[in-house]
């Protein structure tokens, strides 16, 4: 069953073509947030995100979505490293598979650990089909033990993504990693987008609007930026939403 966060995503998809997520880490952000997340509110981002693959605590979890809940109106959608990423403040969660992971605790262990907490809070699960694609070694490559998919393969990220679809996912998620050299390739994303009936959200190492904006116009539903709203801050957000516009 589609819940409210999941239709809000659907609805700016449908009506922007491409939306904004803001991934915010909670290990990387401090006093600055709450201007932080007003700003990206005004400049049309159309959720936040929160979590990060190395996060260990769930107080300091738990603390972020709650100063984002108290600045701004915005969808929260953790983001989970494991059973430590759910906080009950959030309103949604990205219930995720690693689909490309080595270790059954990426795959499904964490799932299992996890869904009677998911329950219990009350936070609407969102099942996204989540993939790490990319040449190089990245934290969540690292952590989530990820199988390589170099951006050359194209069909096995297709083959993945509509694994995933058929699966009964209603997201797929290319990841490039946090922070990466190089963001998904365009020609990854459209045929990859091509090919699947569920919406694309693709992330890692987009910096600049026109990356924004060639991913947009190759297919992606969803743009997902972390490590620019940390050093550059929610201005440059409103130009590559800007961009997103344009696309
Ligand atoms: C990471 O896709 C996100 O999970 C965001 O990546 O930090 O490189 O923007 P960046």
């Amino acid at each position: 069953m589609t819940g409210p966060v999941e239709s809000a995503l659907i609805d700016g998809i449908r009506e922007k073509g491409c939306i904004h997520l803001a991934l915010i880490d909670p290990e990387k952000f401090a006093n600055t947030l709450p201007g932080i997340v007003t700003d990206l509110e005004d400049h049309g981002t159309t959720a936040i995100m929160i979590g990060g693959s190395t996060l260990r605590s769930s107080a300091q979890l738990d603390r972020t979505v709650k100063t984002i809940r108290d600045s701004c109106s915005l969808p929260t959608i953790l983001f989970p490293n494991g059973p430590v990423g759910i906080s009950r403040f959030a309103h949604a969660i990205f219930f995720m598979s690693l689909l490309n992971s080595s270790s059954t605790r990426y795959l499904i262990e964490s799932q299992v650990i996890g869904a009677s907490v998911v329950r219990r809070f009350n936070l609407e699960p969102i099942p996204v089909g989540y993939m790490v694609v990319g040449q190089s070694e990245t934290a969540v490559s690292a952590v989530g033990r990820a199988k390589h998919i170099p951006f050359s393969e194209v069909d096995l990220a297709t083959d993945y993504a509509l694994a995933a679809q058929y699966l009964g996912m209603r997201f797929v998620y290319l990841e490039a990693g946090s922070g990466a050299e190089h963001m998904v390739e365009p020609r990854m994303v459209s045929r990859v987008s091509e090919r699947i009936n569920v919406p694309l959200i693709v992330g890692g190492g987009i910096r600049t609007p026109s990356q924004a904006e060639r991913l947009a116009k190759a297919g992606a539903s969803a743009i997902v930026t972390g490590t620019v709203l940390e050093q550059e801050g929610p201005g440059r957000v409103k130009q590559i939403l800007a961009a997103l516009k344009r696309a």
